[in-house]
């Protein structure tokens, strides 16, 4: 039986959005909805892998919906929703956790980062995030996921988990009807410029809700002078911009910046390095700020619009969990009888 077109993918309200989020994710989100059936979600439990302050993770929650609806996702034709709302992630990701195994999980290089040398003190839900990550996708049965480059090897474990839950219950999924999987094969979808925005202090260190430092990253919500006062102030080296891609071999603060340039213009960075090869960072730097400021301010402006209609954003993360629900409860039903639950 072949599998629908269904794109899934979500963001963590852990923060406040950054300039990486939006480049790597939620455009990207966009053109899909032409093309797939696509299911964007806040995912609301993995936030809580980590402390957040209740009511920080509400207003995020709301924040990220907004962001996502300001930037082109329409409600009506896109399923949007909180994690949380939709139990099934956390049954679904039960099972999963007890058909992944425990090096499968010690290998992610996400957790390791995360936890660091603390890794005896952080919570079980960090260490099984990847299982629910895999849950969210495959409780739709998604095919593609839509991610920044940072996200790959969880997707890469997604497909083990599908792969090992189709052979270990091979002979119950024929059963129930199905020839030979029960979970499809998930593809990234992770393409163009800026799938990976760094630092705009540290050209080696991702751009992150969690970063300490407010100067490293541009927010969705910043205003304008802010999004010009940072980028004129982050970090370079002496050197002018090559014409080619080459050139920026080595250079990795150049290089993020012309990416961040290239990803907001819809251009590829030759193209960009075609117009500016040769120019300093005093002109480049004025340029990607206006540039910033024209893509960023007009979503930031609606979201704060949507994020002041709570009645309204409510209503639309309710029917998206409705929608959402209306796909998972069959697929968890066919699950808990091929794992031999007696309903
Ligand atoms: N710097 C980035 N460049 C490109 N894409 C990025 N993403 C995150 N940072 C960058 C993409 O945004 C989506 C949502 O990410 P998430 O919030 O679920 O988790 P994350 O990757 O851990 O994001 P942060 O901002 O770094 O959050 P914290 O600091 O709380 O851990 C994903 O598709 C991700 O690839």
């Amino acid at each position: 039986m072949p599998f629908t077109p269904r794109v899934f993918s979500g963001i963590k309200p852990s923060g406040d959005l950054h300039l990486g989020n939006y480049l790597g994710a939620i455009r990207r989100f966009v053109p899909l909805q032409d093309t797939h059936e696509t299911i964007y979600c806040v995912v609301d439990m993995h936030a809580i892998t980590v402390w957040q302050e209740p009511e920080d993770l509400r207003r995020w929650t709301y924040e990220i919906a907004a962001a996502y609806i300001a930037s082109g996702l329409n409600p009506e034709r896109s399923i949007i929703f909180n994690q949380s709302q939709v139990v099934e992630h956390a049954e679904l990701s039960w099972i999963f956790n007890c058909v992944a195994r425990m090096g499968w999980m010690a290998r992610m290089t996400q957790f390791k980062d995360k936890a660091g040398e603390n890794s005896e003190h952080v919570s079980l839900g960090l260490f099984a995030y990847p299982s629910l990550m895999a849950a969210d996708i495959l409780l739709y049965k998604s095919t593609g996921v839509p991610v920044g480059d940072d996200q790959k090897q969880h997707l890469e474990l997604t497909r083990d988990i599908a792969k090992k839950f189709n052979h270990d219950f091979r002979k119950q999924i024929k059963s129930l009807g199905f020839d030979e999987e029960y979970f499809p094969h998930t593809e990234s979808m992770v393409t163009g410029p800026a799938t990976r925005v760094m630092s705009l202090k540290d050209g080696k260190k991702k751009m992150s809700k969690s970063d300490a430092s407010d100067m490293s990253t541009i927010y969705m919500m910043d205003d304008a002078d802010t999004i010009s006062k940072k980028i004129k102030r982050a970090t370079t080296d002496p050197e002018p911009l090559p014409s080619e891609a080459a050139g920026l071999e080595g250079r990795a603060e150049a290089s993020n910046l012309v990416s961040i340039y290239a990803a907001l213009a819809d251009r590829s960075v030759d193209d960009v390095l075609r117009e500016f090869g040769g120019a300093g960072w005093g002109t480049f730097k004025p340029a990607l700020a206006d540039l910033a400021v024209s893509v960023l301010s007009p979503i930031a402006g609606e979201m704060r619009r949507l994020v002041g209609d709570k009645p309204e954003m409510d209503r639309i993360l309710r029917n998206g969990a409705d929608r959402a629900r209306a796909i998972a409860v069959p697929v968890m039903d066919e699950v808990r009888q091929i794992v031999g639950f007696v309903r």
